[in-house]
This record gives structure tokens, sequence and C-alpha cells, in this order.
């Protein structure tokens, strides 16, 4: 029987969810769920937003970075709580590693939001151009008001805000050029808050401003320890690694046959896939066992690197279900079967 793709691809996304959810389950049942080892307490928390919310005083507007891998997984859930009416725009970083057509999706998805979105790459400068000119587009109302009050022109003033790394020091770097380490190498310079001109039009706080990630949602802080955000032990680090497996088994299976060479066809469990994995590339101790440490280093470093491909884990969401004001309805974690097509 033929089935309409629409149809076979949200039984992909059933069946994923399910298992993914099934696994989670389990692993709450041994109490391997450790989230407070992510060392975010509330403590942590207030510190942060208080930090940020001193930094946001100077400034115009916030750009704010997510990883465009996991565009809804890699927000902050106060954001708009922390920013109130501050002029924000979103920069979907490591943009180099997600899937093309998603990201167009997402950016699509924001703007219809009412904010303006755009796709870098920090670590090879890609975008930045487009950034910089939608940063100062945002900002100048503001600073055209500033000068119909009578006050002196001046250059737009931003900060960077995301959660642990999303990439907000290479943005900086890339972004800074050579007008960062000009200022670093002058003796007795303290490295205490500083501005950095990008063109004549904007200034950048070089400080950014830290943000946690919703990880108290599982299947967030599951992709967040997928893509590298959060230490890929706070839940298990084989389970993190053979879940990552299932995965891409669901959605990219013929991405992991070439990438392993595998000729056989693939097994079902993430235990079977990652000793796969793991004897392919020839992880073993004595006796022919598979070394899983080293296996599970090969599935996380290869994906981290887009070595498997260029995956997003999160869906764009329905539109009809998020409407404007709602932003909570763009980070629903159990849509990342749509995502990954
Ligand atoms: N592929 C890729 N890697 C990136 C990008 N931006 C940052 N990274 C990497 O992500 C990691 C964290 O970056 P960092 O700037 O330290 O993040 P921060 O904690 O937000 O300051 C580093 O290994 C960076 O090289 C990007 O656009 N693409
Ligand atoms: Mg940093």
């Amino acid at each position: 029987m033929n089935m309409p793709a629409d149809y076979k691809q949200s039984v992909l996304e059933i069946s994923i969810k399910s298992r993914v959810r099934e696994v989670i389950e389990n692993m709450n049942r041994y109490d391997k769920m450790d989230i407070p080892s992510l060392q975010w307490f509330p403590g942590h928390m207030k510190k942060a937003q208080r930090l940020v919310e001193e930094n946001l005083k100077l400034v115009d507007i916030v750009i704010e970075l997510r990883d465009a891998r996991i565009p809804a997984s890699s927000a902050n859930p106060m954001l708009a709580e922390i920013i109130k009416d501050k002029p924000r725009l979103i920069a979907l970083n490591k943009s180099d590693l997600a899937d093309r057509e998603q990201t167009k999706r997402w950016i699509a998805y924001f703007q219809a939001q009412g904010v303006r979105a755009v796709a870098i790459d920090s670590v090879k400068g890609r975008g930045m151009k487009q950034l910089v000119a939608a940063a100062c587009e945002l900002a100048r109302p503001w600073t055209d008001k500033l000068v119909s009050k009578g006050g002196r022109p001046r250059a737009a003033r931003c900060m960077i805000l995301g959660i642990p790394n999303v990439g907000k020091s290479s943005l900086i770097n890339r972004l800074a050029g050579a007008a960062r380490t000009k200022t670093e190498n002058r003796p007795g310079v303290t490295r205490a808050k500083q501005w950095i001109s990008i063109g004549k039009n904007l200034d950048m706080l070089d400080m950014p401003g830290i943000l946690w990630p919703k990880f108290e949602d599982q299947l967030v802080a599951l992709k967040l320890a997928f893509t590298g955000a959060i230490n890929d032990d706070i839940i298990d680090r084989e389970q993190v690694a053979e879940l990552l497996l299932t995965v891409l088994r669901e959605h990219y299976p013929e991405r992991l046959i070439e990438r392993f060479k595998i000729k056989d066809e693939l097994p079902e469990s993430g235990v079977e896939l990652l000793e796969l994995v793991g004897r392919k590339r020839g992880c073993l101790v004595k006796g022919g066992v598979v070394d899983l440490e080293k296996a599970q280093n090969v599935v996380f470093n290869e994906f981290r690197s887009g070595k498997l491909g260029l995956v997003t884990l999160d869906a764009v969401p329905d539109v009809k279900q998020a409407p404007e004001g709602q932003p909570s309805a763009e980070g629903q974690p159990a849509e990342s079967g749509k995502g990954v097509e």
C-alpha cells in the first residue's frame, strides 16, 4: 500500500516519541535522571538573571543566541520575563550543523511571530553581515528617538544572550575581530565591561548574558545532551548515546549505514547499535568485547561535528497551535520527530 508522505511522517513521529518516552520513563524508574547535577540551582539562576538585568539597562536591544539544531530546546524559559519589552532578535547559531530546510522554516516561524531571526555560523563567520544589519534595524527606532529628544546620535548598543555552549564567546570574538584583541593587549586595562564597536552603527557589550535552558523537561534535556549543550553524563552517557543512535536509526538510517559501512540490517536496540558502531571502529578491549566508552565518544564526536549529517531535532511548531504571545508553544519537545525528516 502506498501511504501518503504526511501519514508516514506522523507515524514516524509517534513511534519515535513513544520510544524516547519509554526509555526516559525507565530511566526515571531507576532514578538516573539527575537534573540537579546540571549545576543550575535556584541560587545560580537568580544570580544569572540579576547579572543579565544589570547589563540590560545599558543596551538598546538583545541578540538571543540559539542553537539552530534545537531552536526550541536551546531557549531560556524565562527570557520574555527577564528582558521584558527590550527589542530582541534571534540568531540561530551553528547553522552549519543544522538541516538547512528546517532552519529556513524556523526563521519563517519566528518572523511570523514578529521576531526577526537570522541563521549564523560563528566559527566560519557566516551570516555576520545580516546579523549586524538586523540588529541596527531593530535598534533604529530607539536610537532615532534619542536624537529626536535632542540627544547626540550614537551607535546602537546590544548584548548577546544565550544558554551555555550555544556559541556566545565565539560570536563575540567573531564580531569583535581585531578590535577586541587590541583593547585586550593594552596593559593595565581591566577586563571589566567593555564596548566593542562593530562598524559605526553598532556597539556590543563584550560580556554575554548566560541563561539556563529548559532542562526540567526531560526530552529537552536529552536534546541538549545530544548536541553537547549540557554534559552528556547528566543522565547516563551510555543511554544518551544509545538514544541518539535510536533517533538516527529512525530518521536517518542511511547515514548510519554509510558512515559506519554497515552491510547487514541495522539492529533495533540502542545497545546493539552502539556495539555495532564500536565494532566497526575497532573500539575493542581484550577478548573482542566492545569498549562502550570509546564507542560513545565516536557517536558523540561524529554527531556533534556534523559527520552524521546535518540534523535539526526540534520541529517547527504548527502555527495554529502557537499563537503570538504564547512562546511556550514553540518549545513543544515532543514534536521532535518533525524536525528530523
Ligand atoms: N560548528 C559550529 N560550532 C560552533 C559555532 N559557534 C560555536 N561553536 C562551538 O561551540 C562550542 C561552544 O562555543 P562557545 O563560544 O564557547 O559557547 P558559549 O559557552 O556560549 O560562550 C565551541 O566548541 C565552539 O567552537 C558554530 O556556529 N558552528
Ligand atoms: Mg563563553
